[in-house]
């Protein structure tokens, strides 16, 4: 890091999360302030998919174990369809296992999101955003 003006101090700290803060002080006032960071990024290759399943959550529509449950709560929960900012344009209720029923809608332009709303589906990734344009 190279600082201008030149005449100042600077300590070194760190926050909370391990990250390195620099606290710089200017015995002077100055005109202009130029800061040059340099940085180098160790990049790693991760796999994604390079994790276990437990096996009671090898088939979806699994119940977590409780313990596990309770923390989790706030993220299972169906959406509030009737929340603040949303507004339900149409659904499918109940839908049997196998079925592909249809639904048609006429949308107005904008943005659109298309869930299933049964507990812990949303989590599961059963959802989409759509733009109608
Ligand atoms: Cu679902």
């Amino acid at each position: 890091m190279q600082v201008e003006p030149a005449d100042h101090f600077v300590n070194w700290q760190q926050d909370a999360f391990g990250n390195f803060l620099a606290r710089l002080v200017f015995p002077r006032r100055a005109r202009s302030l130029t800061l040059t960071i340099g940085l180098i990024a160790d990049l790693k290759v991760i796999n994604p998919f390079d994790f276990f399943i437990e096996p009671y959550a090898e088939h979806i529509g699994f119940d977590y174990p409780k313990a596990l449950a309770e923390g989790l709560k706030p993220y299972l929960r169906p959406v509030d369809e009737e929340g603040e900012g949303l507004e339900a344009v149409d659904e499918i209720e109940d839908i049997e296992a196998g079925t592909s029923p249809t639904l048609t809608v006429d949308l107005d332009a904008g943005s659109y999101v298309l869930i299933c709303n049964i507990t812990g589906h949303y989590d599961a990734g059963m959802h989409t955003a759509l733009t109608v344009t």
